[in-house]
């Protein structure tokens, strides 16, 4: 269900992310038939820091990448039986390994190879013989610019799960708002419509609201409504959905439960306002904040939409309101 995040949380997230990968050693994976070239790539890259796995046999490539997920591939272009090309084109078409950056190594450096190269998805070409200082710049350059990479997708994922959590969240009350009470009467329809099982519906309303805002003024209600709210929040289970339905109604979804479970379930909700005693001098009922409800529940007809029991639920609130108010009706 929805839960609201901090940006303490987020904050916490986002270092759990940057820490470990800044820390950890660079892998680099080489692959060469030469082991003089596989020697030379190690004793470049070593002093840097860099871990780098050799291998001069291309059959076990797949077993190689899987276990040491390096953070870059330097790829003979002439090997014996597959091309660095070919490893090159058939990594590219694994989406896991699509952002991995690949160099290939090659003493051909004509137009025709370097299309070849790039055509095939490698991000970058190196020229044998090996000048040093160049090998190491471009590898290091290169898993530096990837892994800022990494570390700016995971943020922007972050943020987009921010967002979607915020869509469905009432920013008063801080419990889900319409949209997510839609949404999950929608899901759970369909799927207890499947099962055959009961769902039920609780409309709540304030009662005599207008007149608790005339008397308190409305940061004041502010504050009423959000206590209700946690007040029925409080009320609910796990598996239960309670939602800001409007200005100073509110609606309870209650999957898999009977007309008596949801009946034991708004006898709860209405204690926990009444203990609450929030003052209406307004109220002729208690001298304080009352809420009135509708309840309604059945095993949802495939051919119906869920509008059907809100209105039934809605019409028994309206029932509630003219039998005197601070009451429930089925
Ligand atoms: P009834 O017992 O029939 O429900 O009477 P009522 O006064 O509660 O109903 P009415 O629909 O006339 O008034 C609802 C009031 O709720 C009016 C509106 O200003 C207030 N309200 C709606 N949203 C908010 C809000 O976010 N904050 C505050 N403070 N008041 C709100
Ligand atoms: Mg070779
Ligand atoms: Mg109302
Ligand atoms: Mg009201
Ligand atoms: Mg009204």
């Amino acid at each position: 269900l929805v839960q609201p995040v901090t940006p303490t949380q987020v904050f916490e997230a986002i270092s759990q992310l940057l820490m470990p990968t800044q820390e950890k050693e660079a892998k680099v994976m080489a692959v060469d038939d030469d082991p003089t070239m596989l020697q030379i790539f190690t004793n470049l890259l070593q002093p840097w820091g860099v871990q780098v796995t050799c291998l001069d046999d291309p059959h076990q490539f797949w077993d190689v990448l899987k276990s040491t997920q390096p953070d870059l591939l330097l790829l003979d272009l002439e090997l014996p039986t597959f091309s660095g090309i070919e490893l090159c084109q058939v990594v590219r078409q694994d989406p896991k390994y699509g952002d991995l950056p690949i160099l290939i190594v090659t003493a051909h450096t004509d137009r025709e190879s370097t299309q070849r190269v790039f055509a095939a998805g490698a991000d970058d070409m190196i020229s044998k013989p090996i000048i040093g200082p160049e090998l190491v710049t471009r590898v290091i350059s290169r898993i530096e610019r990837s892994r800022l990479r990494q570390q700016l997708n995971y943020l922007h994922q972050q943020q987009a799960v921010i967002w979607r959590q915020q869509a469905r969240i009432d920013p008063l009350t801080q419990i889900p708002n319409r949209r997510a009470f839609e949404e999950y009467l929608q899901q759970q329809w369909q799927q207890l419509s499947q099962e055959q099982e009961n769902l039920c519906l609780i409309f709540c309303d304030v009662d005599h609201f207008k007149s608790y805002n005339d008397l308190y003024g409305h940061p004041a209600g502010d504050i009423c409504l959000k206590q209700i709210a946690t007040a029925i929040q409080e009320s609910i289970n796990s598996s239960d959905l309670a939602a800001r339905y409007g200005g100073e109604e509110f609606a309870v979804i209650l999957p898999k439960t009977s007309l008596d479970g949801a009946l034991r379930v708004a006898q709860r909700i209405q204690q926990k306002i009444a203990i609450l005693q929030i003052l209406h001098e307004g109220s002729k009922l208690t001298n304080y904040v009352t809420i009135s409800m509708g309840i309604t529940g059945k095993i949802p007809p495939p051919d119906q939409s869920p509008d059907s029991l809100i209105a039934i639920a809605d019409e028994a609130l309206y029932t509630a309101k003219k039998r005197g108010r601070n009451t429930y009706c089925l």
